[in-house]
């Protein structure tokens, strides 16, 4: 390191975007990423700091700084940036994030990434507000609901604006229960059969809450647009978390599903106000869609012949072919954007490898299930013989809701005997939803480099005492 050249600003400058090589700096290091850019799994944003320092974008994006990223940094070093240089630390961005409940799993602190605990999930049908998981992209907006203002713009550009007050004043209320469900949930699991990049989720950035709010297709039929125009094809939501360049959080869905029963604008979580982690004061709840979609402090609706140009939309939540590999070009437009949900099925409790007594004789086990597209689930079964043979499980579901209409989860509860002469053994779940789709053995099949929508039979592994 002591031999690396030293390099002032601006020669660093000099390798900018446009240039052959594309030089960044972090903290006292200077590197040249040319060969890194198109492997980049936040894909183009990279070249926000090209011929100048990532220091300011990874203080709002703080899961670059892990060792492991730190290490493919440290793999493009080709000198020392002159002392007088260096960055002054950044002001932290997330000093005014809200306080969270101490039981939540905490997967990145900055943005605050957590999953419920899987010890306590199964106990409540709808989800306590506090221990719904969170999936933040951004520092918290702190926003004024007296301030807030939703606008809504048409086709040619004209907008109307709404406080949260007439919102809630003008049109009709609904209440639904409704899942959010991270599409990298149980990405960890996938890393086992085959590593993948992303934040390490386990099985729970999954929550089940009712949602109060207003439905969509009301408020844009009040716009003046009409919902069955042939030319709409698209809803797109902005939030108003936005990253260093003034860019908002995006999203959009099929206008098919966006002029549906059960799309809402929200501001009631479990009948109060939509806590800030979850999207205070409003949020679009996308019933049957991947989280990603259900835009959270949402500031304005769009309606448009194409999908957002949001790198969440765009660059980001589609799963590629098993195969295309870590470090291949990511050609996102030749793979559709997560939208629906497959379906899913995990075991809650007991832990893995928790230790039971042979004496016992029987396993309690609880864990919940649930489908994209309001597919109703129609059974869940456990093996403990590596799936020879299965039993059912006692279900709990909303009544109100049919299994063509079912957007909340279905819990489970069921318990198995031990099996004889062994010392450890697996419990393996799995569903089958309304359409009689069912999940994959394995992860061989849906492996894909970002880890998404991963729902392969879930094992846990048991070890017997004697
Ligand atoms: C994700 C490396 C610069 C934005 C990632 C990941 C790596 C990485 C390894 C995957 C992390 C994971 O496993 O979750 C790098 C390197 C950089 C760089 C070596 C050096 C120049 C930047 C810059 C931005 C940025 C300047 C600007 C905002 C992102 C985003 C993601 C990401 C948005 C996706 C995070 C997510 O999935 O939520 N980067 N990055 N990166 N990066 Fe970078
Ligand atoms: N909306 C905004 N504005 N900003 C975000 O970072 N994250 C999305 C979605 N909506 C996000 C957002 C993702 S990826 C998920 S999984 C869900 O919110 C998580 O919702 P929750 O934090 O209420 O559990
Ligand atoms: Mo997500």
């Amino acid at each position: 390191l002591e031999n690396l050249p030293m390099y002032a600003q601006e020669e660093v400058k000099k390798h900018g975007k446009d240039a052959d090589r594309i030089w960044v700096t972090y903290k006292d290091g200077v590197y040249d990423v040319t060969d890194f850019i198109s492997m980049h799994p936040g894909g183009d944003k990279i070249l926000l700091a090209a011929g100048a320092a990532v220091d300011p974008f990874w203080a709002l994006y703080s899961q670059h700084k892990t060792a492991e990223v730190l290490e493919i940094l440290e793999g493009y070093r080709i000198g020392r940036l002159d002392v007088k240089d260096v960055p002054k630390a950044e002001p932290d961005a997330f000093s005014n994030d809200p306080e969270r409940h101490p039981a939540l799993l905490v997967r990145n602190a900055k943005p605050f990434n957590a999953e419920s605990p899987p010890s306590l999930l199964t106990d409540h049908f709808y989800t306590p507000n506090e221990l719904f998981f969170v999936r933040n992209h951004l520092p918290v907006p702190d926003i004024k609901t007296e301030d807030h203002r939703l606008t809504i713009e048409t086709l040619n550009g004209k907008t109307i604006d709404l406080s949260v007050d007439e919102l809630k004043k003008k049109y009709k209320s609904y209440t639904i229960g409704s899942v959010i469900q991270c599409a990298g949930n149980r990405r960890a699991d996938m890393n086992q059969y085959k590593k993948v990049q992303g934040l390490m989720w386990e099985g729970t950035a999954i929550s089940n809450a009712e949602w109060t709010g207003v439905r969509l297709r009301d408020i844009l039929a009040d716009a003046g647009i009409d919902v069955f125009d042939e030319k709409i094809k698209h809803v797109h939501f902005e939030g108003c978390d936005v990253d260093p360049t003034g860019t908002p959080y995006g999203a959009s869905i099929p206008m098919e599903k966006a002029r549906g029963n059960e799309v809402i604008v929200a501001y009631h979580m479990n009948g109060v106000d939509i806590p800030r982690d979850h999207g205070a004061p409003l949020r679009v709840i996308v019933p049957g869609n991947v989280g990603a979609r259900q835009v959270k402090w949402l500031r304005k609706i769009i309606v448009s012949e194409k999908e957002s140009d949001s790198h969440w939309q765009q660059k980001d939540y589609r799963a590629f072919s098993p195969a295309v590999n870590i470090g291949d070009e990511l050609k996102w437009d030749t793979v559709p954007s997560i939208q629906e949900y497959p379906v899913q099925c995990a075991i809650c409790t007991p832990a893995p490898n928790t230790k039971v007594d042979r004496d016992d004789g029987t396993v309690d086990i609880s864990g919940y299930a649930w489908s994209g597209g309001g597919r109703g689930i129609i059974r869940i079964e456990i093996s403990v013989d590596g799936g020879e043979t299965w039993s059912s499980c006692e279900m709990e579901q909303e009544e109100k809701q049919d299994k063509e209409h079912m957007y909340a989860w279905t819990l489970f509860r069921t318990e198995v005997k031990i099996p004889p002469g062994v010392k450890e053994f697996n419990i393996i779940a799995k569903a089958v939803d309304r359409s009689y789709n069912t999940q994959p053995e394995t992860a061989s099949g849906i492996w894909n480099v970002r880890g998404l929508i991963h729902n392969a039979w879930h094992r846990v592994p048991i070890i017997v005492k004697d």
